[in-house]
């Protein structure tokens, strides 16, 4: 059994980045399915996020600290480049991704169709049509950050990408973000591109949990 283990369900966008970045180093890992807020989580992480990581006595928790650890710590390829200016511009796309995008996009917006389907009803739609107008703008700033070369920095896969990859995956499964990406051709081309990425597409999760739970 590998020793390092990325713990945290695999729905979770933070989680899916971890277990890109650990595919691309060609880094064995065990997957262990946990959610937020659960024992071993809380073991872990303060606030009960996901993922968490346990590498023999180190345990540590956000995907960013995960992410540098292990590609610290192992060898193989890195989604980092080592040009310290390109390496910081992987950094700006990432804080980015985590404290804009992801709030907006995922615990706003995504999450109102996942939290309808858990409560057996019908997702806010005051709320989602609230946030809509903020998004198409970020929208069309994503769109042309990716339309000069089809990734976020470069010409090649950063972890910048391995963020926003999985991010995408879910605008384009439910239909107001679905339409967004319609309007948006550079960025419906990065996601058709990348979600075929073997480490994106080995760690996609099976279900999308807003579909599951109305079933
Ligand atoms: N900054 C954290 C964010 C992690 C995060 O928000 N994970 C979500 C699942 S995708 C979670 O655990 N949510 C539960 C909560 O916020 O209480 C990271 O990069 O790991």
């Amino acid at each position: 059994m590998a020793d390092l283990q990325i713990i945290g369900g695999s729905p979770s966008n933070f989680v899916w980045v971890t277990r890109i970045l650990c595919t691309e180093k060609g880094v064995p890992y065990q997957h262990v399915q946990a959610l937020p807020h659960t024992p071993e989580v809380d073991a872990i992480h303060p606030f009960g996020k996901i993922p968490v990581m346990r590498h023999g006595d180190v345990t540590l928790c956000e995907s960013r600290a995960i992410c540098r650890y292990i590609d610290s710590v192992f060898d193989g390829p890195s989604l980092m480049p080592s040009d310290p200016v390109i390496a910081a511009q992987v950094e700006q796309w990432i804080s980015m991704a985590c404290t804009t995008i992801d709030p907006l996009w995922i615990r706003q917006y995504y999450a109102s169709y996942v939290l309808a389907a858990r409560a057996g009803r019908e997702p806010d739609r005051a709320s989602i049509d609230a946030t809509i107008p903020k998004m198409a703008p970020h929208f069309a700033i994503m769109d042309r950050a990716v339309g000069k070369t089809g990734h976020l920095v470069g010409e090649s896969f950063t972890l910048a990408d391995a963020y926003l990859t999985p991010i995408l995956f879910y605008m384009n499964s439910v239909p107001e973000s679905r339409a967004l990406m319609a309007q948006s051709p550079h960025l419906a081309a990065y996601l058709e591109r990348h979600i075929d990425r073997p480490s994106v597409k080995g760690a996609k999760p099976d279900f999308l949990v807003h579909e599951m739970m109305r079933r």
